[in-house]
């Protein structure tokens, strides 16, 4: 294959993915990373075609200021100057984007779109980084060259021509870096409209909402000292082995030091156990594992928030006789509704505790010791708890707990979300919000000199829904994969084929750019780990953890392609091609982006004095106003929440279905078909359930599965020839992989607190189909 780039073409590597074989399962509780991670880092770098690279590009992974941030997750860089701040999971990320793999127009040219809607995800991302911008040809059913102009007037024109700028869509997944994040936002409401859906809405749109109403700002309170410093920590609902492999570290030293560790998660998965922290686990010599869980809880899914409400309820009777069990200074001068919440608590019968959580008395009462036996506690959570219809009450249940004594604004206590893609958090506090705070828009307004629109806009379920309705005509997908991450797969593909012009802005080819709109644009864009030339020289960019650090990223490889442009240049083009007559100077931004922080450093909230302070070595920290115990909630305190438990049981005969990740994959990104702490090999379409589930239906190991969810609105889903595995999970639950198992999850079935999927509590029934 003849490649569009600058560098010599090189010969493949002839190391393919591991050959595939039969499907196999080996339940085993291995310590986090070891040799295991280390095979399957050298197996991605020899695919990838970057064992010169990678190594190098690794080493700067992380690096204050001089490196780049690690496009992973988003757990904070260490503190202290760790050398190696990295981990097996952010390695294949890493080389995933710097592999020697092209996508020229040749590919295109060989296959149609129709012939590569057959290929596996792995197969689409397995042909490498995309070089130069592409057009759907509707004529031949195949994407042909188009130049950077042209694609821009493609997008100007489509743009222009809508009858309202609600009928464009505007999603970020949150990988974008806060630059052109704040660039997206302006265009979208130039253009008069906040529908900004993003990854968030599927996300941790319920932790937000939840901290807004409880303390008045939608952010996690603590940070990685205080994770150094807590006296217990309680982990709900997180793999953090495979999703934010770097918490192992925390987690390790935490154990050394004495601290308490509980697991709350329908599996026990590896950080529950023992754990080799993650950056040693090149350096073999330190081959030793750590212990990382001093209780493991397993409730049904669902069943943390009567979990939470039984410590709570214990801390109270324990208050009885030991007052110091509650911090009543505290609560007296912090916090509001307090009484109304220990009299919810009180009427809350055991029983229904016990019944809804799925965990007995005798070990709710160990969490809860554990709890008010430390001084300084910590809860962090991220999926399991999110993406359920009762995600905002059970985080502000986790507040409310918090609050009992007194464990926020100070060190080593606090509520600790991890937040997914790298910049998600960025993301948001740089303006993309479909329901945007009226000060916000004050202050753009008047920075920006543009009219932003006032009525909210669409998120991601709603921008499904319009683009039915024809109401959306237009989507832009900036980054992610929206036809694979979103709920309801044929709904969703039926949704984007519907719509006039669909625009991804991409680095990978996927799923997303066979399944477009009557005009379809695959614009290729610089990864973080390239440089990014500009006029003014190399250009940072900058992104923020989920614990409120920002710092700068930069890049330092050769561009996959010299036809690439960075993400603030290919907003900027497809702004100045739809708003001709703007008085923004989009092509000056471009030029240098610190005049784009200079201009948000007055836009926004925090960003005082951005372009020095995001230069200091680690960056700086984003005010959490909470954090100084200043709540900006309507009492002007921290505020008691008192929601009824929910009625989380399945019905007889029915499961509850968890969809999440597996070792092996980021999101809509398959790296292979294993799922090494799990036991599994070579097989994905599958579903663990609990062995006496399996039984009573005759399922065996490996047995085949008709799996059929039922939507709230009583419609019905299904996927055939799955495979289920006994798995050690309790009773009415089972669990698989997204994105597979997306086409089970209805697009009506969100929650109405947040408006989340509801990716985690699918109601399924499963049946043999041997
Ligand atoms: N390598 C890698 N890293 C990633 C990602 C990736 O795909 N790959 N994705 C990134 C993104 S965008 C995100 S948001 C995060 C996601 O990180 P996670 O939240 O760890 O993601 P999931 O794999 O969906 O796993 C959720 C966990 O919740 C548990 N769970 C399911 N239901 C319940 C419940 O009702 N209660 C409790 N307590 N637990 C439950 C599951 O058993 C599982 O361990 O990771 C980020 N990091
Ligand atoms: N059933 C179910 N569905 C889920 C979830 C679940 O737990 N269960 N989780 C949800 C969650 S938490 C999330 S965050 C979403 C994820 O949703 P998305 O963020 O939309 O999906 P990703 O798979 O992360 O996107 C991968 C694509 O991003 C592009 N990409 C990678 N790097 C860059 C870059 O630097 N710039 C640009 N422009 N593009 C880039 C590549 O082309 C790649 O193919 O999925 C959600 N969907
Ligand atoms: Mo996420």
């Amino acid at each position: 294959m003849a490649l569009s780039h600058d560098e010599p073409e090189r010969p493949e590597p002839t190391a393919g993915p591991e050959p595939k074989g039969e499907p196999h399962f080996r339940p085993y509780h291995h310590p986090a990373a070891g040799w295991g991670a280390a095979k399957s880092v050298s197996q991605v770098l020899v695919r990838e075609g970057a064992l010169v690279d990678g190594p190098r590009a690794i080493m700067r992974m992380n690096h204050e200021n001089t490196g780049f941030d690690c496009p992973g997750c988003a757990w904070p860089d260490d503190t202290k100057g760790l050398h190696l701040d990295i981990c097996e999971n952010g390695i294949k990320h890493v080389t995933w984007e710097m592999t020697r793999k092209r996508v020229g127009r040749e590919f295109f040219a060989a296959h149609s779109v129709t012939e590569l809607f057959d290929w596996s995800d792995f197969e689409l991302e397995d042909q490498g980084r995309l070089t130069e911008p592409m057009v759907y040809d509707a004529d031949t059913d195949h994407y042909v060259p188009i130049s950077w102009k042209d694609a821009f007037a493609v997008v100007g024109r489509a743009l222009r021509e809508l009858d309202h700028p609600n009928q464009a869509s505007f999603y970020t997944s949150g990988r974008l870096g806060n630059e052109a994040t704040f660039l997206y936002q302006l265009m979208a409401r130039e253009l008069g409209t906040n529908n900004l859906p993003d990854c968030s809405n599927m996300c941790h749109e319920a932790s937000g909402r939840a901290l807004e109403a409880s303390l008045g700002t939608g952010k996690g309170t603590v940070d990685l000292k205080d994770w150094e410093s807590a006296d217990a920590l309680f982990i709900l609902g997180v793999n953090a082995a495979s999703n934010a492999p770097r918490m192992l570290t925390a987690l390790a030293e935490a154990y050394h030091r004495g601290a308490r560790i509980v697991h709350v998660n329908p599996l026990v998965e590896a950080a529950a156990t023992r754990t080799i922290v993650p950056h040693d686990f090149m350096d073999m010599a330190l081959f030793k594992s750590t212990r990382t869980s001093t209780l493991n809880l397993q409730p049904r899914i669902g069943g943390d928030m009567a979990l939470l409400r039984g410590m709570a309820k214990v801390v109270l009777e324990q208050a009885r006789t030991e007052p110091k069990a509650l911090d009543q200074e505290f609560i007296d001068r912090h916090t509001a509704g307090f009484e109304d919440y220990r009299a919810l608590c009180e009427a809350t019968s055991w029983e229904e505790i016990e019944n809804q959580s799925g965990l007995d008395r005798a070990d709710i009462l160990k969490a809860a010791r554990v709890y008010s036996d430390a001084d300084r506690s910590i809860v962090s959570w991220c999926l399991g708890i999110s993406q359920h219809e009762h995600g905002v009450d059970t985080v502000r249940e986790i507040v409310n707990l918090l609050l009992l004594r007194g464990n926020l604004g100070r060190e080593g206590a606090g509520p600790s979300p991890v937040r997914g893609h790298s910049n998600v958090q960025g993301n948001r506090t740089c303006g993309i919000d479909h329901r945007p705070p009226d000060e916000f828009l004050d202050r753009l307004s008047e920075v920006c000199g543009i009219e932003p629109p006032r009525e909210h806009g669409l998120d991601t379920v709603g921008t499904i829904e319009a683009m039915h309705r024809g109401d959306v005509k237009v989507f832009v997908g900036m980054g992610g994969n929206f036809a694979h991450a979103a709920p309801d797969t044929p709904y969703t593909y039926a949704a984007l084929r519907s719509c006039d012009l669909t625009v991804q802005v991409s680095t990978k080819l996927n799923r997303s750019h066979l399944v477009h709109g009557r005009q379809a644009l695959i614009l290729p864009c610089l990864g973080r780990t390239e440089k990014d030339h500009q006029r003014g020289g190399i250009q940072s960019t900058s992104v923020e953890d989920s614990m409120s650090m920002v710092h700068l990223s930069v890049g330092m490889k050769r561009p996959a392609s010299r036809h690439l442009l960075s993400e603030p240049a290919i907003i900027a083009g497809m702004a100045r091609a739809a708003l001709p007559d703007s008085r923004t100077r989009w092509e000056w931004y471009v030029e240098d982006y610190d005049r784009i922080r200079d201009t948000m450093a007055q836009a926004l909230d925090g960003f005082e004095d951005f372009n020095r302070r995001v230069r200091l070595p680690l960056g700086f920290r984003i005010k959490q106003p909470a954090r100084e115990l200043v709540f900006l909630t309507p009492s002007g305190r921290a505020e008691f929440s008192t929601a009824p438990l929910p009625d989380v049981v399945p019905a007889p005969g029915t499961l509850a279905l968890g969809t999440m990740r597996s070792h092996d994959q980021w999101n809509t990104t398959i790296y292979s078909d294993n799922d090494r702490y799990r036991g599994v090999k070579n097989l994905r379409t599958l579903v663990f359930m609990n062995k006496d589930d399996m039984r009573e239906r005759g399922i065996s190991e490996f047995g085949p599965v008709n799996i059929t969810s039922i939507a709230k609105d009583g419609s019905t889903r299904s996927l055939d020839g799955f495979l289920a595995l006994p798995y050690d999970i309790p009773r009415g639950c089972a669990a698989g992989y997204m994105p597979e198992m997306n086409v089970l999850c209805a697009i009506s079935d969100y929650s109405v607190q947040s408006d989340q999927p509801l990716m985690k509590h699918v109601k399924v029934t499963i049946t043999s189909a041997a």
